[in-house]
């Protein structure tokens, strides 16, 4: 305790107050400093990493955007998007003006208009439509950008003051988030700072070159001295190309693969009682589930050698400290809850969590003391209204399709994007496009560029982005939180989504008081102040000092201290057995696999994956001209014995098919995918692929087992050849 909060004074001193004091995000441009200036900022994007920026600005405009070497995670280096962010800033393309659609929908052709007409036309189209079912209205946004202002502040103070449809947000973490909530009690685990000490580190469903790379920086020191770094992947991936070992499982079989190392484990009697005794629940349930899990059974369904399972559990047993680095690359199936649960418990049987190297890492997201009563207002809903109706994001093809039923699940009429892409990021792309292709449909896109979802907006409204507005924000890679000041004047007439919503609440006459707060008033209430892990800091310390470390103690579980009903590693979950749920960790096969579903394994022998692109993030700088062309183009990776038995050969056009659409990829024929694994590069804007198309027009919409998460890596699909003269039209 008493070093973090030196940490803490350490950061505070280090930031003269004069330097910080600049524009709040209502200045003008003519207000601000034009000389050559360095501002601090916090990179707002869907990463764990969750820099700390230094932005130049000079005459106005960002010049350059570097890490902030004081930050401790961020140690001064960004990834090569971030890098990037002048020229995603200016560019031309940047939307500046409201706009009114003229074309049909989808056609993405605009006008400008003024941003009190935009207001108003909102309010015409809108208003109706509360007044007789707000229900109809339907809010869609994730995490474009992670600030808990211009995320769902103002926003979700909005649609719940009118009672609209809320957004279950599960595309994402949800089945992990899940799983840590029923196994851990919240998304919470060991902290990243340690990570060179351990002396094993298992990347299980994870690439952080690509998507942590800061994490990655961390293992690799580990690396030096001395540590082992284990892949488990279907996928060679760039880091299980640099781990010393590389399990390369078939896609969704993790949870058998935990499940035997558990039988190992136990048979051979390395793990921790003491640990299991004082601090976890329901070890002889999990020893029961667990024996059926012979390393034999595990090596059939994961598709290894039952050596490397008995070996593993070995590796992992018999050393000090361990860590788990588990990722969202291994949730994406339909039993990815139970897969990371049984993984959960791995860190709770050996007690590895007694060292602060060692536990498992998913997410820190759950130890920052965020007030999201205080930010979203839950209490405004209506009162009388009941329960209210909740929409899977993943599912938002079938919702927008839905014909809607009068009395529980009204039809959608009016959607608000914000923070999202989803034409182009939500599965099942055929029926999203025809979703949002309604004619019937009114929506409204906050965004910063022309997307592939703005295309079908009817009013289309310029965003701030980081630079431009205020922002506060914690890290799910990392336990600081953080704040984010303005460093330029918003670009063209764009606005903070905070602003915009306050002024769709105005045009519509709305009254309530908290939907008009500031945004400096909403970064004071963003965090529990007298949460202990603030160590009495206060908004005036985050303003000075930019950043806080939560005051947590090194090895936050070394002594117990979960958060579940029963205080201890729920092995056995009540919370699980209360909603009528198997309360043990299993492993529950992919839908779309020969194990479960052998008719469409018939027909669609491969299994798809679509990881994120390194110089994407999601489908966020895409249309970047230098980080597309580092992407080249959409790719499909094929093991060369499925290539050839297709007669496909390297650098050829192919197309990849199922039940729910096609799209065209280069074929990189490659021993990296395992052979029945072919692996798409996600998210390309559809408009900038030659097909008009990404991988997101094959994945489905059915949810996990736990959590309601995306299946986007449950995706079964062929490939074939395409003959050389229909290429040419590619
Ligand atoms: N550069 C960059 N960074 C990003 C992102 C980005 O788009 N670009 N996206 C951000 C976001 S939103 C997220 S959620 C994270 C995602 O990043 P990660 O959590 O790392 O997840 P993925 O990249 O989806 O998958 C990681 C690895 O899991 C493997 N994998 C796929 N299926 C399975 C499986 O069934 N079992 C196992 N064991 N492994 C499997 C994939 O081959 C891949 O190499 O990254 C974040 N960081
Ligand atoms: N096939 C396939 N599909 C996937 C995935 C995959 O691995 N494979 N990954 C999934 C995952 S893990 C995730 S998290 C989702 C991500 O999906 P999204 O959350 O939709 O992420 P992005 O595609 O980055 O789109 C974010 C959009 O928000 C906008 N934005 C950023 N900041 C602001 C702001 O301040 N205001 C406004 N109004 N707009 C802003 C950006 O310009 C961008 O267009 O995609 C999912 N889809
Ligand atoms: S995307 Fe991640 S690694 Fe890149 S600057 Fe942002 S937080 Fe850092
Ligand atoms: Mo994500």
């Amino acid at each position: 305790m008493r070093r973090l909060s030196l940490t803490r004074r350490l950061s505070l001193t280090r930031r003269p107050r004069q330097r910080l004091r600049i524009a709040n995000q209502n200045i003008m441009s003519s207000t601000l400093d034009r000389s050559k200036t360095v501002f601090t900022a916090v990179c707002p994007h869907d990463c764990p990493d969750t820099c700390a920026l230094q932005v130049s600005v000079e005459n106005g405009r960002a010049v350059s955007v570097k890490g902030d070497p004081d930050h401790p995670p961020t140690q001064g280096v960004l990834c090569t998007k971030v890098s990037r962010y002048p020229e995603r800033t200016h560019h031309p393309e940047r939307l500046t003006q409201p706009m009114r659609r003229i074309g049909r929908k989808g056609e993405g052709r605009f006008e400008p208009i003024g941003w009190e007409q935009a207001f108003s036309l909102i309010a015409e189209k809108v208003g109706p439509i509360i007044a007789r079912e707000p229900r109809a209205v339907l809010p869609y946004s994730f995490a474009g950008t992670m600030g808990l202002l211009q995320g769902e502040s103002i926003a979700a103070r909005f649609f719940n003051a009118i009672g609209a449809s809320q957004l279950d947000r599960t595309i994402c973490a949800a089945a992990g988030a899940a799983a840590l909530r029923t196994t851990y009690g919240g998304s919470i685990g060991m902290l990243p700072d340690f990570l060179a000490e351990s002396r094993l580190i298992l990347i299980w469903g994870s690439n952080p070159i690509t998507s942590s790379v800061h994490f990655w920086a961390r293992a690799q020191e580990a690396k030096r001295n001395g540590a082992t770094l284990v892949a488990i992947d279907p996928y060679r991936s760039l880091t299980a190309e640099k781990c010393h070992q590389h399990i390369a499982l078939k896609p969704g079989t993790d949870g058998a693969l935990a499940l035997g190392m558990i039988h190992v484990l136990l048979a051979e009697g390395l793990v921790d009682d003491d640990y299991i005794r004082d601090h976890t629940l329901g070890a002889r349930e999990l020893a029961k589930r667990a024996a059926a899990f012979t390393p034999e059974r595990v090596a059939d369904i994961c598709g290894i050698a039952a050596e490397t399972v008995v070996a593993l559990a070995r590796l992992y047993g018999t050393t000090t400290p361990t860590a788990i680095r588990l990722n969202y690359g291994m949730q994406r199936t339909y039993g990815g809850g139970n897969a990371a649960r049984a993984i959960a418990c791995l860190p709770s049987l050996t007690g590895a969590w007694r060292h602060r190297a060692g536990g498992l890492l998913l997410s820190t997201s759950g130890y920052a003391p965020v007030n999201g009563a205080a930010l979203e207002r839950p209490d405004l809903r209506p009162r009388g209204a009941g329960k209210p109706r909740v929409v899977n994001m993943n599912a938002i093809g079938d919702a927008l399709l839905a014909p809607g039923d009068a009395s529980s699940d009204p039809r959608i009429e009016a959607l608000f994007v914000y923070n999202s892409n989803p034409v182009a990021v939500a599965p099942d792309s055929a029926k999203v496009v025809a979703g949002f292709g309604r004619e019937d449909l009114f929506t409204v896109v906050l965004e910063h560029f022309q997307t592939d979802t703005a295309d079908f907006a009817d009013v289309l409204l310029p965003a701030t982005t980081q630079l431009e507005h205020l922002d506060v924000h914690r890290a799910y890679g990392h336990t600081y939180v953080m704040l984010n000041r303005p460093a330029i004047a918003p670009v063209g007439e764009s606005r903070p989504n905070t602003a915009i919503f306050r002024g769709i609440a105005g045009a519509l006459g709305l009254t309530e008081p908290a939907l008009y707060e500031s945004d400096e008033d909403l970064a004071r209430q963003s965090l529990r102040w007298d949460d202990p892990l603030l160590d009495g800091c206060d908004w005036s310390d985050l303003d000075r000092a930019r950043w806080l470390r939560l005051a947590l103690p090194d090895a936050p579980l070394a002594n117990g201290g979960f958060r579940t009903p029963s205080g201890r590693c729920e092995f056995w979950s009540s919370a699980l057995a209360d909603a009528g749920l198997d309360p043990l960790p299993d492993y529950l096969p992919p839908r779309e696999s020969a194990e479960f579903d052998p008719p469409l394994a018939a027909r669609y022998p491969l299994a798809m994956i679509s990881p994120p692109a390194r110089n994407f993030l999601n489908s966020t700088f895409v249309n970047v001209d230098s980080l597309r062309a580092s992407e080249r183009e959409p790719r499909v990776d094929i093991h060369p014995g499925d290539a050839s038995a297709r007669g496909i050969v390297d650098g050829q056009t192919v197309r990849v098919f199922n039940d729910r659409g096609e799209m065209r990829a280069r074929a990189r024929v490659t021993d990296r995918a395992r052979p029945g694994l072919v692996v798409g590069t996600s998210i390309w804007w559809r408009k900038l692929a030659s097909d008009g198309r990404n991988a997101n027009q094959l994945t489905s919409q059915a949810l996990t087992d736990l959590g309601g998460s995306a299946t986007f890596y449950d995706c079964l699909v062929e490939v074939a050849p395409v003959a050389a003269e229909i290429e040419e039209t590619v």
